[in-house]
């Protein structure tokens, strides 16, 4: 199934959540895009996680900034895969976020990306479905091929430039 779901703790964040969408689109995936606060909003955030597998969501990316309980919270409610992006912008430039969001207790995970790491959070969700996705999997394989090229090609540019 190729559906993703990005949610976001706040619109503050959709600038970040932009990165994940914008690569799930790239990769022809569905995506739900939706802002669910875990606490100003708690009842709507649990139904959307507690729904999720029925709805057809392969995972879910959860963005959130400072006490960052949004993906432990859509974890809670799900055994959906759940990536978490914890987001900078606070006063502690997103340390906050990424120990609240990767810190999770036992039971209970959360894959944590870097912070503000939408992008990889999208090409993990990716991943997950290419395990049963030959057509996703061929598709990451040309984008990992790309990046390889495009760091031996700046190498040898470098070579040629300092050579003595
Ligand atoms: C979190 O608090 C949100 O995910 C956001 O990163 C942060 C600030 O939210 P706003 O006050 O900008 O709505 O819940």
């Amino acid at each position: 199934m190729r559906k993703a779901a990005v949610i976001m703790g706040s619109t503050s964040d959709l600038p970040i959540a932009e990165k994940a969408i914008q690569t799930l689109k790239e990769y022809g995936i569905e995506t739900e895009v939706r802002v669910l606060s875990a606490h100003r909003c708690p009842n709507e955030a649990r139904e959307f996680a507690s729904s999720a597998r029925e709805s057809g969501f392969s995972c879910i990316i959860a963005l959130a900034g400072m006490a960052a309980h949004l993906a432990g919270a859509m974890a809670a409610n799900t055994t959906l895969p759940v990536i978490g992006v914890p987001c900078s912008g606070a006063k502690l430039d997103g340390m906050d976020a990424l120990l609240s969001t990767v810190q999770m207790p036992s039971g209970i995970p959360v894959a944590t990306v870097a912070v503000d790491g939408a992008k990889n959070a999208a090409i993990l969700a990716v991943q997950i479905m290419a395990v049963t996705d030959a057509e996703l999997a061929a598709k990451l394989q040309k984008a990992r091929d790309e990046g390889t090229a495009a760091v031996l090609k700046a190498d040898a540019e470098v070579r040629e430039r300092y050579k003595n």
